[in-house]
């Protein structure tokens, strides 16, 4: 999202948000939410844009193109300002407790007399807030939960918010004077699905190092300088309002292999080598790999893959280092040949305006052949999904013959299947019966609501779903949201094992909030020869960025690109999709 937009629709949010804390003007909220949510899918930086344009935007009227005028010229809205002083900041804290909510807030503080998260954890503990209206046992019980869960999630930050902002600093600094190589290291460079903070590598010479440090701190994006030294510095990042903390180191290029492998981590495996390196007679520190006897004898510095192979190893793709059995892969020679972004030729998981996407069927195949995949399919929400817009019965037949015409028109282009994202519903129904079922090309089977069901009727739920003979992949099977929802728990193994029966895929959601299946679940799939499907779960074109989160996932997996459907050609996925159907 371009950076102006996504600032200001954090403000309009947080405006909204505040307004119904204090009982402001119903209107106020709902022209507010609809300036963030307009801004979240905008395109353009609205900076870019001419201000009588912007109005003619439906969802932007006179207040908020006012606004929006006034953060481009000054950095900041002043009646958001006035807002947040007047609420106090324990309680916009609040707002930040998974499903809670503005409401839930403003009687909290009203009406509990609770005005920070702290005082919200003492009060549910001593039960002094279930007198409340609406705030039973259970619902506090949900409460301390979500508390817990946002706390565990601390500081840490998405990987889909952290490698954009990764590559805008690299693309400031890689042309500095001085700057031989630049690389993002760290739980970065290992593709974890939250990161922690950005940590970059720099091979300069010492005497460009002050240079280099100087234009780091003084990027754009940085908004507080918390450290300036001559080889590290460190910086805060104010991306969206997420704190993100960037460190900046710069190293001798002769340095630069050993201290990319050291900053690259993790941790774990950096001790697995050096134990290694140990007793091979070697030292192995974040300078070199050297003479135990003698340290000033350094034998490799220069190269990761020349560290590795002193010390009998294959190189390692960062993704795995992570001492999930990779040393002993690659002692062996076995590291696999890991999936690439490339390799992917197929979405099988895309939303229309049919049901909540923003592009209709037409755009949405055409973005997805100028792409480069050869198949894409349709599969928009079933009629379960109220909120999504979800097709009825009725609404879908039709929905299939108007895939099928643009299907038609766009033969040669792409193959377009028609499929659906058929809700699980809590029992384990599908959300159409299977006549309908049988008529679609793709089915993907997910799902969407009753997720804090307990571990057991979860699996017996999921479970149902993949004998249904139609299913053609699980999506996003724990419908968990990364730093945000814990999602279902089901027993992985029995769902895999089941998969496997059955010869159907799992999907790994791109989507940066999903990442579901996650790497480890990914990996016991792939140990019981389950194929995985990455698909963008695609609403518009903005959402073909998350396809690279999908692909760093699977390769944490270690799967090849014959581990995952949607990189088969376009005859092998029809074959493929055909062998799952009855
Ligand atoms: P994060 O930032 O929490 O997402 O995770 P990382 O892995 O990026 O960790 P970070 O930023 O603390 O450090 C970057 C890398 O530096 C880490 O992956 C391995 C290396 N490293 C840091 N501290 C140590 C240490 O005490 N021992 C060893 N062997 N390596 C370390
Ligand atoms: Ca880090
Ligand atoms: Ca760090
Ligand atoms: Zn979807």
């Amino acid at each position: 999202m371009p950076r102006n937009n996504a600032q200001l629709a954090m403000i309009f949010q947080q405006m909204a948000d505040v307004n119904q804390v204090v009982g402001g003007n119903r209107f106020k909220t709902i022209a507010l939410e609809k300036g963030a949510r307009v801004l979240k899918d905008f395109v353009k930086d609205v900076g870019d844009v001419d201000p009588q344009d912007l109005l003619q935007v439906e969802g932007i009227g006179k207040g908020i193109a006012q606004k929006i005028g006034e953060f481009l010229r000054t950095g900041q809205v002043v009646e958001h300002q006035e807002m947040i002083d007047n609420v106090p900041a324990g309680v916009l804290q609040m707002l930040d407790i998974p499903g809670l909510g503005p409401k839930g807030v403003a009687q909290l503080w009203n009406d509990g007399g609770v005005e920070s998260i702290d005082e919200l954890k003492t009060k549910i503990a001593d039960g002094s807030l279930e007198p409340l209206k609406g705030f039973g046992k259970k619902k506090l019980e949900k409460l301390s939960a979500s508390i817990a869960f946002a706390e565990k999630a601390g500081e840490r930050t998405h990987l889909g918010y952290a490698l954009p902002l990764a590559l805008a600093m690299i693309a400031g600094l890689e042309d500095v004077k001085g700057v031989e190589r630049i690389e993002y290291a760290g739980s970065l460079r290992r593709g974890k699905e939250t990161i922690g903070d950005i940590d970059l590598l720099v091979a300069a010479k010492q005497k460009d190092a002050p240079g280099i440090m100087d234009v780091f701190i003084g990027l754009p994006m940085v908004e507080e300088v918390l450290g300036h030294g001559e080889t590290k510095s460190s910086i805060r990042c104010d991306d969206e309002h997420r704190n993100i903390q960037v460190d900046l180191r710069v190293v001798d290029p002769k340095h630069y292999g050993a201290a990319l492998m050291y900053f690259t981590g993790s941790k774990e495996h950096n001790v697995k080598v050096r134990e290694r390196a140990q007793s091979m007679g070697y030292t192995l520190n974040e300078y070199a790999l050297a003479d135990k006897d003698d340290k000033t004898k350094q034998i490799e510095t220069k190269a990761e893959e020349a560290i590795y192979k002193k010390l009998g190893l294959a190189w390692v793709p960062p993704e795995l280092r992570e001492d999930r059995g990779e040393i002993i892969l690659a002692e062996q020679g076995k590291i696999p040949n890991l999936i690439e972004l490339k390799d992917i030729k197929a979405d099988l998981h895309t939303h229309t305006t049919a049901s909540d996407g923003k592009w209709s069927i037409e755009e949405n195949a055409l973005a997805m052949a100028a792409r480069g995949h050869h198949t894409v399919a349709i599969t928009d929400h079933s009629k379960g999904q109220v909120q999504a817009n979800g097709l009825s019965d009725e609404r879908l037949v039709n929905h299939i013959e108007a895939v099928r015409e643009v299907a038609k028109k766009l033969k040669g282009k792409i193959t377009v299947l028609a499929g659906s994202e058929v809700d699980i519903l809590s029992d384990g129904k599908l959300d159409y019966p299977d006549e309908l079922l049988a008529e679609l090309d793709v089915v993907v089977a997910s799902p969407h609501a009753a997720l804090s069901q307990d571990p057991k009727k979860a699996t017996k739920r999921l479970l149902k779903a993949i004998e249904n003979p139609y299913v053609t992949m699980i999506g996003h099977p724990t419908g968990r949201l990364v730093l945000r929802r814990e999602g279902l728990s089901p027993d992985i193994e029995a769902l895999v094992k089941a998969a496997a029966g059955r010869g159907i895929a799992l999907e790994i959601n791109a989507n940066h909030w999903r990442l579901d299946l996650r790497d480890t679940h990914a990996r016991l799939a792939l140990e019981h020869g389950v194929k995985l499907a990455i698909n963008t779960d695609a609403h518009g074109q903005g959402d073909l960025t998350q396809l690279p989160y999908g692909v760093l996932t699977a390769r944490r997996a270690g799967a090849t690109k014959n581990d995952v459907i949607n990189c088969m050609t376009a005859a092998g996925l029809n074959k493929w999709l055909k062998s799952t159907r009855p």
